[in-house]
Parts: structure tokens; C-alpha cells; sequence
């Protein structure tokens, strides 16, 4: 349906609007800002506790989305599906996180390049990983990169690549009648944090957070670890702001599609490297007067990151057929930026994943698909024996360290049977099924329960039909070839194996003290929740 979409779409509803605004050219520069780890939380959420605004500006101005969702919550699979158009299941290699990227995946970074646009990155494009061509050479997925000015960070845990001044670098040379386009790749808020930084230099209380998702403990350490989270947004946000206001400067803001988001949700257990509403839902944001029709709604139907390039090629006017990317199941915004009553409103999104990092033995993932709509979240787990957030005697590799984390696990030595680590890092049954309604943390699994059967099984079949009709290995009996790839660390590949045979192995993402002495009972059941 969305393939279908897609062809309708960019085949009919380019005039009318443009035609409108025929004083501005109607091929806009694109401003791509992605930040890295960040749920949606801020000002124009509602957010307290976030200062955000340059987003909120944006949103404002243009569209804020209450419903946008990356298919698969990990840095690299994520970008991957933003730049291709495809679900990470659709992808092969790049379903898995530090992955060598497939060369028949073209991203529209390089078809935008291919097409004479200017087209320029800061800090993080697609990665971590490997992508190259046909000769070796590292293919350039967002263009060519601007890292050379530098300030000094806020705390040392921030990067010191001044995002904006680069933006402005790029700007100086992107001249003449030549569209660009700029990745505003910052690595904030992705850990780590200085702890107390949220407190002691963004001027924030614990009292300030409301609301503590339920499957974390609710104290001041995990709260301060929130508000050091809550500081590292505001970086990205500053920078935001710096570049609309370069824009505005140069007259340029206008003509200028800004698309404002975050690769995945926040980087905290449970969250970032799972499949879950903490985990895949995102903010995003876009402002573009040129193109964009009655600025300030609030967009309420679902929004998949494959979405993000039929839509990009679609405001650069390139037809997919001339892009050489391989199809996209996502569908152009166009309907949506022109406020058209007969667009095709998506009423769910799919998300999935598989290897979103090593720690487990084989290098095998922890393999999941599972639909969002607005009433709830269905999950369905291929591998339930498995540790969804790594196993416990290599640190739980999946799930990156702070203070959070490390207060549930100390917990867990303390109180075995402790509900954060069960909901955390604790197995998983082969199906989930939350409603939102009665449960926004989605913490009480509902899967057994014969009262919402028919909802969760609707769920499913549209789940599983979809996935099919994608052509997704796990439905065909062949999702094993996903734990089978390559991991593109050579240092960290049979990470598992060999630290149980007493190789000194470090990875830069977890304390030692994350690591279990013992591995934890094998016999136990999948956990009940
Ligand atoms: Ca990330």
C-alpha cells in the first residue's frame, strides 16, 4: 500500500501549493538535523523538564509530529532505514548495527550528490559501521564532511565539534544556484554524561522531571541521570538554533526544508536498542514555509522513518525510478505538507530489530518485530531463551552503561527478584502486547489475556501479512542470516566466546563492573510479566 502510495503521490500532487508560492523557488535547500539518542521530549511535547526552543520554533512554524517512529531503535540500522526508504528487515547486513553496508543500498545523501547538489555532513551521518564502494573506498552517505572548526564543549563528555560554525563553513562554499543539503549529525544526547551536569550546569532540580517511566526505580541518581540527559539535548538544540539563525541571516530560512529529529529514543534500559514506545518513538519536526501549507498543526497519523526519503526526493524532484535506490515501502509527506484531506493517513507503523550489539554468543542478536498503533503495542520475540539486553556475564553489552543501569543491576545482586531488572534486562516471553490506554509505560504485558485477544491477534495477522509481503527473512524461515553477518569490528567479532575463555576484552560502552561473575540461571522461564 505504500509503494502504491508513493507512485500516486509523486505523481500528482506536486502543483497546486508549489504553484502558490511561485515567488520562492520550489526546490528547497534541506537542513537535516538528527540528533542522536533522543526521545520525544520537548517544549512542544510538553516537556518541562527539556528546554528546546529551536525545535519548538520549528514546530511552530511548521509541522510537529506526535506520531514519528524509527523501525528499528539503533544508531546504525536506524540511519540506514532513514536513508534508503526501507524497513531494516528490508536491508540485509544493514538490519544489524556496526554492519558492512550493502552496496546495492543507495542512500538519497548520495543520489542528492549524483543529482549536482552540494551536499555536506557534520559529526555523525550513517554509522557506526563500514560502508564502501566497489573499490574500497568509504562511500560518502551524506556527503562530503565539515568537522574542522572546534569549541570548547560544556562538559567533557560533549563533542567539541562547534556543529553550527561548520554549518556556517559549509554555507561559505556552497554558492551559486546550486541546492545543498546539510547533515547536522550531532552525537548529544548519546552517552556518556558527566553526572550532576544537568544540575550544576544547566541550572535543573529533580523536582523538575514529572514523570519517571515505570520500569525504571524513581530516585534522585536516575533522575539526575534524566536531567544530565535533558543538558546533552539542550547542546544539540543551541546548535539548532545557531543554524536557523545563519539561515535567517543570509535570507535563506525560508526556502529551506529544516527537518528536526533523533536517530532512536533515549539511551537508557528498556529504551535505545529495544522495540518498545521509549525505544523507537521519536521526535520530529518540520518547517518549511515554501512548501508546507497551514504551519503549526500537529500531525497525528503514524510516521515512519522510511518515509523521510520518498520524501526528500520528492520536494528535490527526483522520481524514485531515477534515484537507482532499491523500492521504499515508505511514503512521500507531500499529502501532508499540503494539508490534503484524500492523503493515505497511516493508521500503524512497523518496528523491528535484530544484532543491535554483540554479547551474546554466535554474535547472535535479539531478534523482534512488533506493530505500534494508537491503542497499543504488539511485540513478537523469535528468540525468547535469549538476553534481550546481552547476557549478564558480558555486561549486557546491548544496553549502554550509566547510571541507570548500573543502579539496576546493583539492585538485582541485592533483591533478586527486583521488577525494574526483570522489565530491563530480564528474558522476555516469545509475545508482548501493551495498551496505552491503561498502561503508557507498557509494563504489563497483556499477551495471555483472553479479554484483548482479538485486538492482539488483529495486530498480528496485519503484522505478519505486511512483513511477508516485504519479503522479510524471519517470515520466510530464514532469519537466521541475520545473526550470520559479519560484525564490522573485527576487535569485538566472537566477543562472547572469547571473553569466556579469558581474553582480556574491553568495549568502550560498558563498566566492568556491569559484568556479572557468574553467568545467571539458564533454566529459568522466560520472565512473566
Ligand atoms: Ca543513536
Amino acid at each position: 500500500m505504500r509503494w502504491l502510495a508513493i507512485l500516486i503521490l509523486t505523481g500528482c500532487t506536486l502543483k497546486t501549493f508549489a504553484e502558490e508560492k511561485a515567488q520562492t523557488p520550489d526546490r528547497p535547500n534541506i537542513l537535516f538535523a538528527i540528533a542522536d539518542d533522543w526521545s520525544p521530549h520537548a517544549g512542544a511535547y510538553g516537556t518541562k523538564w527539556v528546554k528546546t526552543p529551536a525545535f519548538d520554533r520549528i514546530a511552530r512554524e511548521g509541522l510537529v509530529f506526535d506520531r514519528a517512529y524509527t523501525p528499528n531503535a539503533k544508531c546504525a540500522p536506524s540511519r540506514a532505514c532513514l536513508l534508503t526508504g526501507r524497513n531494516s528487515w528490508q536491508l540485509k547486513e544493514a538490519a544489524n548495527h556496526i554492519c558492512y553496508f550493502p552496496s546495492e543500498f543507495k542512500g538519497w545523501g548520495e543520489v542528492l550528490a549524483e543529482k549536482g547538489w552540494n551536499v555536506g555532513y557534520t559529526q555523525k551521518g550513517w554509522g557506526p559501521g563500514s560502508a564502501t564502494d566497489a573499490d574500497g573506498k568509504a562511500r560518502l552517505m551524506t556527503g562530503q564532511a565539515f568537522n574542522q572548526k572546534r569549541a570548547t564543549p560544556p562538559t567533557p563528555e560533549i563533542s567539541e565539534i562547534d556543529y553550527a560554525a561548520n554549518f556556517t563553513a559549509f554555507l561559505d562554499q556552497a554558492k551559486g544556484d546550486k541546492p545543498w543539503c546539510f547533515w547536522y549529525g550531532a552525537i548529544e544526547p548519546h552517552r556518556g554524561y558527566e553526572f550532576g551536569s544537568g544540575i550544576a550546569k544547566g541550572g535543573k532540580k529533580i523536582s523538575d522531571i514529572d514523570h519517571v517511566p515505570a520500569c525504571w526505580p524513581d530516585n534522585a541518581d536516575v533522575r539526575t541521570d534524566m536531567l544530565d540527559y535533558a543538558y546533552e539535548v539542550e547542546h544539540f538544540d543551541n546548535h539548532l538554533a545557531r543554524m536557523i539563525a545563519e539561515l535567517e541571516k543570509r535570507n535563506l530560512l525560508d526556502n529551506t526544508l529544516i527537518i528536526v529529529t533523533s536517530d532512536h529514543g533515549m539511551p537508557f534500559p528498556r529504551a535505545k536498542g529495544n522495540a518498545y514506545e521509549l525505544a523507537n518513538h521519536v521526535p520530529l519536526a518540520m518547517r518549511w514555509p515554501g512548501g508546507i501549507k497551514d504551519s503549526g498543526r500537529r500531525i497525528d497519523e503514524f510516521i515512519s522513518f522510511i518515509d523521510i526519503a520518498p520524501t526528500i526526493l520528492d520536494v528535490a524532484k527526483i522520481p524514485w525510478k531515477d534515484s537507482s535506490m532499491a523500492p521504499t515501502s515508505g511514503q512521500s509527506l507531500r499529502g501532508v505538507f499540503e494539508n490534503r484531506s484524500d492523503r493515505n493517513m497511516c493508521e500503524h507503523v512497523l518496528i523491528g530489530k535484530e544484532r543491535t550489539d554483540i554479547g551474546r554468543p554466535n554474535d547472535g542478536g535479539y531478534p523482534t518485530r512488533g506493530i505500534i498503533t494508537k491503542q497499543g503495542i504488539y511485540l513478537k520475540n523469535f528468540e525468547p531463551t535469549r538476553w534481550p539486553g546481552g547476557n549478564p556475564e558480558t555486561g549486557y553489552l546491548d544496553c549502554d552503561t550509566g547510571k541507570t543501569k548500573s543502579l539496576i543491576l546493583q539492585k538485582h545482586r541485592n533483591y533478586p527478584n527486583d521488577r525494574s531488572w526483570q522489565l530491563c534486562f530480564g528474558r522476555r516471553p516469545a509475545e508482548e502486547f501493551y495498551l496505552f490506554a491503561s498502561d503508557p509505560d507498557c509494563i504489563k504485558n497483556l499477551a495471555t489475556n483472553e479479554e484483548h485477544s482479538t485486538v492482539m491477534k488483529t495486530m498480528r495477522g496485519t503484522m505478519l501479512a505486511e512483513l511477508t509481503q516485504q519479503g522479510d527473512p524471519r517470515m520466510l524461515g530464514k532469519g537466521h542470516v541475520f545473526d550470520e553477518y559479519q560484525h564490522a569490528n573485527k576487535g569485538h567479532v566472537g566477543f562472547y566466546e572469547r571473553f569466556m575463555k579469558g581474553e582480556k576484552l574491553q568495549t568502550g560502552w560498558v563498566l566492568p563492573s556491569d559484568y556479572e561473575k557468574e553467568p545467571l540461571d539458564q533454566t529459568v522461564e522466560p520472565t512473566k510479566q
